[in-house]
Protein backbone atom coordinates (compact mmCIF):
# COMPACT_ATOMS: atom_id res chain seq x y z
CA UNK A 1 0.00 0.00 0.00
CA UNK A 2 1.23 3.65 -1.04
CA UNK A 3 0.23 6.50 1.01
CA UNK A 4 0.79 10.00 -0.52
CA UNK A 5 0.44 13.75 0.14
CA UNK A 6 -1.56 15.98 -2.12
CA UNK A 7 -1.71 19.65 -2.27
CA UNK A 8 -5.21 20.83 -0.65
CA UNK A 9 -8.34 18.89 0.51
CA UNK A 10 -11.46 19.14 -1.68
CA UNK A 11 -14.22 16.57 -1.62
CA UNK A 12 -14.27 13.99 -4.10
CA UNK A 13 -17.13 13.52 -6.77
CA UNK A 14 -18.14 10.63 -8.74
CA UNK A 15 -15.74 11.91 -11.96
CA UNK A 16 -12.75 12.95 -9.92
CA UNK A 17 -12.99 9.45 -7.76
CA UNK A 18 -12.77 7.66 -11.25
CA UNK A 19 -10.08 9.85 -12.50
CA UNK A 20 -7.98 9.30 -8.93
CA UNK A 21 -8.17 5.43 -9.69
CA UNK A 22 -6.73 5.79 -12.54
CA UNK A 23 -4.07 7.92 -11.84
CA UNK A 24 -3.18 5.67 -8.93
CA UNK A 25 -2.78 2.56 -12.24
CA UNK A 26 -5.74 0.78 -10.49
CA UNK A 27 -7.47 0.53 -14.02
CA UNK A 28 -6.50 1.57 -17.28
CA UNK A 29 -6.76 4.90 -18.44
CA UNK A 30 -8.99 3.80 -21.71
CA UNK A 31 -11.27 1.41 -18.89
CA UNK A 32 -14.84 2.99 -19.09
CA UNK A 33 -16.12 2.70 -15.38
CA UNK A 34 -19.03 3.41 -13.14
CA UNK A 35 -18.86 5.24 -10.18
CA UNK A 36 -21.74 4.96 -7.23
CA UNK A 37 -21.52 7.18 -4.09
CA UNK A 38 -22.91 4.91 -1.76
CA UNK A 39 -22.30 6.22 2.05
CA UNK A 40 -24.92 5.76 3.94
CA UNK A 41 -23.07 5.82 7.37
CA UNK A 42 -22.64 9.23 9.26
CA UNK A 43 -19.87 11.00 8.62
CA UNK A 44 -18.50 9.93 5.22
CA UNK A 45 -17.87 9.83 1.43
CA UNK A 46 -17.96 6.24 0.23
CA UNK A 47 -17.57 5.47 -3.61
CA UNK A 48 -18.02 2.12 -5.37
CA UNK A 49 -16.16 2.14 -9.07
CA UNK A 50 -16.70 -0.79 -11.16
CA UNK A 51 -15.69 -1.73 -14.43
CA UNK A 52 -19.03 -3.23 -16.21
CA UNK A 53 -17.47 -5.30 -18.45
CA UNK A 54 -14.89 -7.37 -16.16
CA UNK A 55 -16.84 -6.90 -13.00
CA UNK A 56 -13.46 -5.68 -11.43
CA UNK A 57 -14.31 -3.12 -8.10
CA UNK A 58 -12.77 -0.91 -5.58
CA UNK A 59 -13.84 1.62 -2.66
CA UNK A 60 -12.47 4.68 -2.32
CA UNK A 61 -13.42 6.39 1.47
CA UNK A 62 -13.35 10.25 2.11
CA UNK A 63 -13.53 11.73 5.17
CA UNK A 64 -15.35 14.63 5.22
CA UNK A 65 -14.36 17.47 7.46
CA UNK A 66 -17.70 17.59 9.33
CA UNK A 67 -20.41 14.87 10.69
CA UNK A 68 -22.27 14.37 7.42
CA UNK A 69 -25.17 12.93 10.01
CA UNK A 70 -25.68 16.78 11.55
CA UNK A 71 -23.71 19.17 8.95
CA UNK A 72 -21.00 21.41 8.55
CA UNK A 73 -21.93 23.20 12.25
CA UNK A 74 -20.39 19.42 14.05
CA UNK A 75 -16.55 19.93 12.29
CA UNK A 76 -14.34 16.34 12.73
CA UNK A 77 -10.89 16.29 12.11
CA UNK A 78 -9.93 14.61 8.54
CA UNK A 79 -6.69 12.49 10.48
CA UNK A 80 -9.62 9.97 11.28
CA UNK A 81 -9.00 8.45 8.22
CA UNK A 82 -5.13 8.07 7.97
CA UNK A 83 -6.29 6.74 11.72
CA UNK A 84 -8.18 4.43 9.92
CA UNK A 85 -5.86 3.33 7.19
CA UNK A 86 -3.70 2.53 9.58
CA UNK A 87 -5.72 0.38 11.70
CA UNK A 88 -6.58 -1.60 8.69
CA UNK A 89 -3.26 -2.23 7.95
CA UNK A 90 -2.25 -3.12 11.54
CA UNK A 91 -5.66 -5.22 11.93
CA UNK A 92 -4.48 -6.70 8.61
CA UNK A 93 -1.43 -7.59 9.92
CA UNK A 94 -2.47 -10.17 12.66
CA UNK A 95 -6.12 -11.80 10.96
CA UNK A 96 -5.54 -10.54 6.98
CA UNK A 97 -9.03 -12.47 6.17
CA UNK A 98 -10.77 -10.53 8.64
CA UNK A 99 -10.37 -6.78 6.86
CA UNK A 100 -10.50 -5.49 3.55
CA UNK A 101 -7.03 -5.15 1.95
CA UNK A 102 -5.74 -1.26 1.44
CA UNK A 103 -4.51 -0.14 -1.60
CA UNK A 104 -3.71 3.55 -0.65
CA UNK A 105 -4.04 6.16 1.36
CA UNK A 106 -3.59 9.58 0.65
CA UNK A 107 -3.69 11.81 4.10
CA UNK A 108 -3.90 15.53 2.48
CA UNK A 109 -7.36 14.43 0.72
CA UNK A 110 -8.57 12.10 3.41
CA UNK A 111 -9.02 9.20 0.86
CA UNK A 112 -8.44 5.29 1.04
CA UNK A 113 -8.73 3.11 -1.84
CA UNK A 114 -9.12 -0.13 -0.54
CA UNK A 115 -10.89 -3.76 -1.18
CA UNK A 116 -14.75 -3.47 -2.60
CA UNK A 117 -16.62 -6.06 -0.40
CA UNK A 118 -19.78 -5.84 -1.95
CA UNK A 119 -20.55 -9.72 -2.34
CA UNK A 120 -20.73 -9.60 1.13
CA UNK A 121 -24.25 -8.03 3.00
CA UNK A 122 -23.26 -5.46 6.60
CA UNK A 123 -24.06 -7.85 8.94
CA UNK A 124 -26.75 -5.66 10.46
CA UNK A 125 -28.91 -5.75 7.44
CA UNK A 126 -28.71 -9.48 7.02
CA UNK A 127 -29.56 -9.93 10.71
CA UNK A 128 -32.48 -7.96 10.62
CA UNK A 129 -33.59 -10.22 7.40
CA UNK A 130 -33.07 -13.17 10.21
CA UNK A 131 -30.07 -14.38 8.91
CA UNK A 132 -27.47 -15.75 11.78
CA UNK A 133 -24.18 -15.80 9.92
CA UNK A 134 -22.70 -18.77 11.44
CA UNK A 135 -19.43 -18.36 11.73
CA UNK A 136 -19.33 -14.09 13.00
CA UNK A 137 -18.81 -15.17 16.50
CA UNK A 138 -15.71 -17.24 15.78
CA UNK A 139 -14.40 -14.49 13.48
CA UNK A 140 -14.95 -11.69 15.49
CA UNK A 141 -14.41 -13.30 19.04
CA UNK A 142 -10.70 -14.04 16.92
CA UNK A 143 -10.42 -10.88 15.99
CA UNK A 144 -10.74 -9.32 18.87
CA UNK A 145 -8.60 -11.72 20.68
CA UNK A 146 -5.92 -11.10 18.58
CA UNK A 147 -5.67 -7.34 18.14
CA UNK A 148 -6.38 -7.02 22.19
CA UNK A 149 -3.00 -9.43 23.05
CA UNK A 150 -0.83 -8.36 20.25
CA UNK A 151 -1.54 -4.62 20.58
CA UNK A 152 -0.65 -4.63 24.17
CA UNK A 153 1.70 -4.03 26.65
CA UNK A 154 2.27 -7.89 27.32
CA UNK A 155 3.15 -7.87 23.11
CA UNK A 156 4.58 -4.54 22.51
CA UNK A 157 7.72 -2.86 24.26
CA UNK A 158 6.32 -0.19 26.75
CA UNK A 159 8.14 2.18 24.13
CA UNK A 160 7.00 1.02 21.66
CA UNK A 161 3.59 0.43 22.76
CA UNK A 162 3.68 4.56 23.93
CA UNK A 163 4.42 5.41 20.40
CA UNK A 164 1.36 3.51 19.04
CA UNK A 165 -0.88 5.63 21.90
CA UNK A 166 0.27 8.40 20.15
CA UNK A 167 0.00 7.58 16.70
CA UNK A 168 -3.72 6.52 17.46
CA UNK A 169 -4.32 9.77 19.10
CA UNK A 170 -8.07 10.38 18.05
CA UNK A 171 -9.52 13.04 20.44
CA UNK A 172 -12.37 14.39 17.87
CA UNK A 173 -14.24 10.66 17.26
CA UNK A 174 -13.38 9.60 21.25
CA UNK A 175 -15.12 12.61 22.08
CA UNK A 176 -18.11 11.76 19.80
CA UNK A 177 -17.76 8.30 21.68
CA UNK A 178 -17.62 9.90 25.08
CA UNK A 179 -21.18 12.26 24.91
CA UNK A 180 -23.27 10.13 22.74
CA UNK A 181 -22.54 6.65 24.47
CA UNK A 182 -21.93 7.19 27.93
CA UNK A 183 -22.97 11.51 28.93
CA UNK A 184 -25.85 12.44 26.62
CA UNK A 185 -27.65 9.38 26.81
CA UNK A 186 -27.97 9.72 31.18
CA UNK A 187 -29.24 13.57 30.65
CA UNK A 188 -31.99 15.68 29.32
CA UNK A 189 -30.02 16.46 26.50
CA UNK A 190 -31.19 17.99 22.98
CA UNK A 191 -29.34 15.33 20.95
CA UNK A 192 -31.27 12.79 22.27
CA UNK A 193 -33.99 11.46 20.61
CA UNK A 194 -36.89 8.91 21.41
CA UNK A 195 -40.41 8.12 20.98
CA UNK A 196 -43.08 9.80 23.59
CA UNK A 197 -44.51 7.11 24.72
CA UNK A 198 -40.38 6.35 26.27
CA UNK A 199 -40.46 9.59 28.48
CA UNK A 200 -41.18 7.70 32.06
CA UNK A 201 -39.00 5.01 31.24
CA UNK A 202 -36.22 7.53 29.82
CA UNK A 203 -36.90 9.85 33.10
CA UNK A 204 -36.73 7.18 35.26
CA UNK A 205 -33.13 6.49 33.86
CA UNK A 206 -32.09 9.90 33.95
CA UNK A 207 -33.24 10.14 37.88
CA UNK A 208 -31.17 6.88 38.76
CA UNK A 209 -28.45 8.13 40.78
CA UNK A 210 -26.70 4.31 40.44
CA UNK A 211 -27.12 3.58 37.46
CA UNK A 212 -25.43 6.97 36.36
CA UNK A 213 -22.79 6.30 38.70
CA UNK A 214 -22.00 3.20 36.60
CA UNK A 215 -21.87 4.86 32.84
CA UNK A 216 -19.55 7.47 34.65
CA UNK A 217 -17.24 4.71 35.80
CA UNK A 218 -17.05 3.35 32.57
CA UNK A 219 -16.89 6.71 30.85
CA UNK A 220 -13.97 7.33 32.84
CA UNK A 221 -12.26 3.82 31.40
CA UNK A 222 -13.24 5.00 28.36
CA UNK A 223 -10.66 7.72 29.11
CA UNK A 224 -8.00 6.65 30.39
CA UNK A 225 -7.53 2.76 30.26
CA UNK A 226 -4.92 2.67 26.94
CA UNK A 227 -4.52 -1.23 27.19
CA UNK A 228 -4.70 -1.86 23.49
CA UNK A 229 -5.99 -0.91 20.03
CA UNK A 230 -9.25 -0.98 19.87
CA UNK A 231 -12.41 -0.55 16.94
CA UNK A 232 -13.82 1.63 18.99
CA UNK A 233 -17.08 1.74 16.84
CA UNK A 234 -17.18 -2.39 16.56
CA UNK A 235 -21.80 -2.30 16.02
CA UNK A 236 -23.39 -4.71 13.28
CA UNK A 237 -23.04 -2.11 10.83
CA UNK A 238 -19.37 -2.28 10.91
CA UNK A 239 -19.22 -5.79 9.84
CA UNK A 240 -19.63 -7.33 6.66
CA UNK A 241 -20.54 -10.76 6.91
CA UNK A 242 -21.86 -13.70 4.70
CA UNK A 243 -22.22 -17.56 5.49
CA UNK A 244 -18.73 -17.91 5.22
CA UNK A 245 -16.81 -14.95 5.16
CA UNK A 246 -16.45 -11.98 7.75
CA UNK A 247 -14.81 -8.76 7.32
CA UNK A 248 -14.39 -5.77 9.54
CA UNK A 249 -14.59 -1.96 8.31
CA UNK A 250 -15.06 1.48 9.99
CA UNK A 251 -11.98 1.81 12.21
CA UNK A 252 -12.40 5.85 11.90
CA UNK A 253 -13.00 5.61 15.98
CA UNK A 254 -10.05 3.32 16.48
CA UNK A 255 -7.50 4.38 19.38
CA UNK A 256 -5.76 2.68 22.53
CA UNK A 257 -8.49 2.31 24.82
CA UNK A 258 -10.21 -0.43 26.98
CA UNK A 259 -10.14 -4.27 26.26
CA UNK A 260 -13.65 -4.68 26.68
CA UNK A 261 -14.53 -1.90 24.70
CA UNK A 262 -15.19 -3.81 21.37
CA UNK A 263 -16.71 -6.65 22.92
CA UNK A 264 -19.39 -5.01 24.75
CA UNK A 265 -20.44 -2.80 21.85
CA UNK A 266 -20.69 -6.46 19.72
CA UNK A 267 -22.20 -7.95 22.23
CA UNK A 268 -24.87 -5.09 22.62
CA UNK A 269 -25.60 -5.02 18.69
CA UNK A 270 -26.61 -9.17 18.57
CA UNK A 271 -28.80 -8.55 21.56
CA UNK A 272 -30.29 -5.67 20.20
CA UNK A 273 -30.86 -7.76 17.26
CA UNK A 274 -32.18 -10.90 19.26
CA UNK A 275 -34.83 -7.98 21.20
CA UNK A 276 -36.03 -6.92 18.01
CA UNK A 277 -36.62 -10.73 17.15
CA UNK A 278 -40.11 -12.59 17.82
CA UNK A 279 -38.50 -15.88 16.91
CA UNK A 280 -35.24 -17.54 16.28
CA UNK A 281 -33.12 -15.75 18.76
CA UNK A 282 -31.23 -18.74 20.19
CA UNK A 283 -28.57 -17.95 17.41
CA UNK A 284 -27.76 -14.52 18.29
CA UNK A 285 -27.32 -15.70 21.98
CA UNK A 286 -24.83 -18.12 21.58
CA UNK A 287 -22.90 -15.98 19.16
CA UNK A 288 -22.74 -14.03 22.53
CA UNK A 289 -21.45 -17.00 24.45
CA UNK A 290 -18.88 -17.89 21.37
CA UNK A 291 -17.48 -14.24 20.92
CA UNK A 292 -16.48 -14.44 24.68
CA UNK A 293 -15.26 -17.97 24.58
CA UNK A 294 -13.20 -17.40 21.32
CA UNK A 295 -11.60 -14.10 22.66
CA UNK A 296 -10.68 -15.54 25.93
CA UNK A 297 -8.81 -19.07 23.98
CA UNK A 298 -7.12 -16.65 21.97
CA UNK A 299 -5.74 -14.33 24.12
CA UNK A 300 -5.41 -17.19 26.67
CA UNK A 301 -3.25 -18.71 23.90
CA UNK A 302 -1.05 -15.66 22.50
CA UNK A 303 -0.65 -14.98 25.90
CA UNK A 304 1.35 -18.31 26.80
CA UNK A 305 3.31 -18.23 23.68
CA UNK A 306 4.19 -14.67 23.01
CA UNK A 307 4.20 -12.89 26.32
CA UNK A 308 6.97 -10.61 27.51
CA UNK A 309 6.07 -9.49 30.56
CA UNK A 310 8.07 -11.39 32.97
CA UNK A 311 5.07 -11.11 35.58
CA UNK A 312 2.64 -12.99 33.41
CA UNK A 313 4.17 -16.37 34.30
CA UNK A 314 1.70 -16.03 37.18
CA UNK A 315 -1.74 -17.62 35.83
CA UNK A 316 -3.83 -15.12 38.50
CA UNK A 317 -2.54 -11.88 36.50
CA UNK A 318 -4.13 -13.73 33.11
CA UNK A 319 -7.33 -14.64 34.90
CA UNK A 320 -7.81 -11.05 36.73
CA UNK A 321 -7.51 -9.27 33.16
CA UNK A 322 -9.92 -11.41 31.45
CA UNK A 323 -12.24 -11.61 34.30
CA UNK A 324 -11.94 -7.89 34.41
CA UNK A 325 -12.52 -7.72 30.82
CA UNK A 326 -15.62 -9.23 30.49
CA UNK A 327 -17.05 -7.19 33.24
CA UNK A 328 -16.34 -4.08 31.51
CA UNK A 329 -17.66 -5.67 28.46
CA UNK A 330 -21.00 -6.20 29.97
CA UNK A 331 -20.91 -2.03 31.30
CA UNK A 332 -19.81 -1.16 27.88
CA UNK A 333 -23.14 -3.79 26.55
CA UNK A 334 -25.25 -1.78 29.14
CA UNK A 335 -24.30 1.79 27.65
CA UNK A 336 -24.38 0.96 24.08
CA UNK A 337 -28.01 -0.30 24.90
CA UNK A 338 -29.49 2.44 26.01
CA UNK A 339 -27.61 4.80 23.23
CA UNK A 340 -28.65 3.10 20.47
CA UNK A 341 -32.32 3.09 22.34
CA UNK A 342 -32.54 6.73 22.86
CA UNK A 343 -29.52 8.48 22.01
CA UNK A 344 -28.54 10.90 18.91
CA UNK A 345 -27.63 7.40 16.60
CA UNK A 346 -30.10 4.68 16.99
CA UNK A 347 -29.95 1.15 15.01
CA UNK A 348 -32.66 0.16 12.18
CA UNK A 349 -33.23 -3.02 14.35
CA UNK A 350 -35.26 -1.38 16.88
CA UNK A 351 -36.26 1.41 14.61
CA UNK A 352 -37.55 -0.58 11.94
CA UNK A 353 -39.85 -2.76 13.88
CA UNK A 354 -42.96 -2.80 12.17
CA UNK A 355 -45.40 -2.31 15.22
CA UNK A 356 -45.72 0.58 16.99
CA UNK A 357 -46.38 -1.19 20.25
CA UNK A 358 -44.23 -4.14 19.52
CA UNK A 359 -41.43 -0.96 18.96
CA UNK A 360 -42.17 0.68 21.49
CA UNK A 361 -42.06 -3.07 23.63
CA UNK A 362 -38.81 -3.59 22.36
CA UNK A 363 -37.69 -0.44 23.45
CA UNK A 364 -38.55 -0.42 26.78
CA UNK A 365 -36.74 -3.54 27.27
CA UNK A 366 -33.68 -2.54 25.97
CA UNK A 367 -34.07 0.36 28.66
CA UNK A 368 -34.21 -2.04 31.62
CA UNK A 369 -32.18 -4.58 30.34
CA UNK A 370 -29.38 -1.94 29.92
CA UNK A 371 -29.62 -0.78 33.26
CA UNK A 372 -29.57 -4.04 34.69
CA UNK A 373 -26.29 -4.64 32.70
CA UNK A 374 -24.40 -1.73 34.02
CA UNK A 375 -25.82 -2.33 38.04
CA UNK A 376 -24.98 -6.00 37.34
CA UNK A 377 -21.48 -5.95 35.53
CA UNK A 378 -20.05 -8.52 38.29
CA UNK A 379 -23.28 -11.04 37.81
CA UNK A 380 -24.22 -11.29 33.94
CA UNK A 381 -21.97 -14.36 32.29
CA UNK A 382 -21.92 -14.64 28.68
CA UNK A 383 -24.71 -17.05 28.30
CA UNK A 384 -26.67 -15.03 31.27
CA UNK A 385 -27.52 -12.73 28.25
CA UNK A 386 -30.42 -15.40 26.85
CA UNK A 387 -32.55 -15.30 30.32
CA UNK A 388 -32.39 -11.37 30.19
CA UNK A 389 -35.45 -11.81 27.70
CA UNK A 390 -37.03 -14.08 30.05
C1 LIG B 1 -22.03 11.55 14.78
S1 LIG B 1 -21.58 9.91 14.59
C2 LIG B 1 -22.80 8.96 15.35
C3 LIG B 1 -22.44 7.54 15.50
O1 LIG B 1 -22.15 6.98 14.23
C4 LIG B 1 -20.95 6.21 14.31
O2 LIG B 1 -21.03 5.03 13.59
C5 LIG B 1 -20.72 5.99 15.78
O3 LIG B 1 -21.44 4.88 16.27
C6 LIG B 1 -21.21 7.27 16.33
O4 LIG B 1 -21.45 7.20 17.71
MG1 LIG C 1 -18.80 3.79 11.01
Amino acid sequence: MSTTKTEKYHPLTEISAIKLVKKLGLFDATEALTAREIGDGNLNLVFHIINDQTNKSIIVKQALPYAKVVGESWPLSLNRATIESNALKQFGAFTPELVPAVYYHDETLAVTVMEDLSHLTISRAGLIQGESYPLISQHIGSFLGHIAFKTSDFALKPQDKKEEVVKYSNPDLCNITEDLVFTDPFFDIDTNEFEKALRPDVEELWNDGDVKLQAAKLKYKFLTNAQTLIHGDLHTGSIFASSQETKVIDPEFAFYGPFGFDLGQFVANLFLNALSRETNREPLFAHITNTWNVFKDTFTALWHAENTEPFAKDERLLHEILTQTWQDAVGYAGCEIIRRTIGLAHVADLDEISSEERKINAKRTALKIGRYLLLHQQDVSPNEFEHLLR
